[in-house]
């Protein structure tokens, strides 16, 4: 599969997960040996940057990206793509620190990709999809969150919001990433609408999603209300296009 796809760069964002990072990169590099995994770190307080220059000097497939502080997932994610494009990586993928994508299950997305979609989405919602240990509250504010995207941007995905996903790095050069603001995990939805918009191809691939077991998360109301009002601006000021376009003859 290698052949077909070229170099990959998993990139996986870190804040306070110093007692996660350890295992997740070891089952990454054993179910994926030869992609590349850059751990972008906004400064943890509790000393992450320096497990992952730890699991760097020992592995010269892993990378670090230190940033200066904590500015939200979207701007972990772009300054590590950019890295990943300036040092000519042909695929690009996010994943979590916390063990709920499971490394075992990138395979998928990158058959997904070798076969043709220019961003492979890990999906909860699609049949086969799941979540493990969820409490129904949470649950139910991740779906409802993806009601809330269908209906408002008219996108044909299941699962907008999810963070385990392969780009090919085609896709984010041609989608541009200058301009992306969004901060919290309205940046997954942003960028699927981006993608979206340039008419290139995206796929949901099943995955079961499995709740950290170890540190906190960072979901906070201020993730959930820049989504909320982000969304429904994109909603609102794509409305006019959407109404057209179906409707022409
Ligand atoms: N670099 C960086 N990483 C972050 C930031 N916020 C979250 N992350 C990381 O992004 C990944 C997802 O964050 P989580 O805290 O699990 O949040 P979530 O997955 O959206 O929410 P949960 O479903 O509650 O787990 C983890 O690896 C975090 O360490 C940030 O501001 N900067
Ligand atoms: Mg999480």
């Amino acid at each position: 599969m290698m052949e077909t796809l070229g170099r990959v760069l998993v990139v996986v964002p870190t804040y306070n997960e110093r007692d996660n990072l350890p295992a997740i990169v070891e089952r990454l590099r054993a179910a994926v040996p030869y992609a590349h995994v850059l751990v972008a770190d906004d400064n943890s307080p509790d000393g992450t940057g320096e497990v992952a220059d730890r699991l760097a000097a020992g592995d010269e497939q892993v990378h670090v990206l230190h940033r200066p502080g904590k500015q939200g997932l979207g701007a972990a994610y772009i300054a590590g793509f950019r890295w990943g494009l300036d040092e000519g990586f042909d695929v690009l993928v996010e994943m979590d620190a916390d063990g709920s994508h499971q490394p075992e299950e990138l395979p998928k997305l990158l058959r997904a990709v070798a076969e043709g979609a220019d961003l492979a989405i890990g999906s909860r919602y699609v049949p086969g999809g799941k979540v493990v240990n969820w409490p129904q509250r949470r649950e139910l504010l991740s779906k409802g969150a993806n009601v809330y995207t269908r209906v408002m941007l008219g996108l044909p995905v299941r699962d907008a919001t999810a963070g385990f996903r392969a780009y090919r790095a085609a896709t984010l050069e041609k989608v541009g990433l200058a301009g992306v603001e969004s901060q919290g995990y309205c940046f997954q939805v942003d960028l699927t609408l981006r993608t979206s918009r340039h008419g290139l191809r995206v796929v949901e691939v099943p995955i079961t999603f499995v709740e950290r077991t170890v540190g906190k998360s960072k979901m906070s109301g201020k993730v959930m209300s820049e989504a909320l009002w982000r969304i429904g601006l994109w909603g609102v000021t794509g409305l006019p296009g959407r109404l057209k376009g179906p409707r022409r003859p």
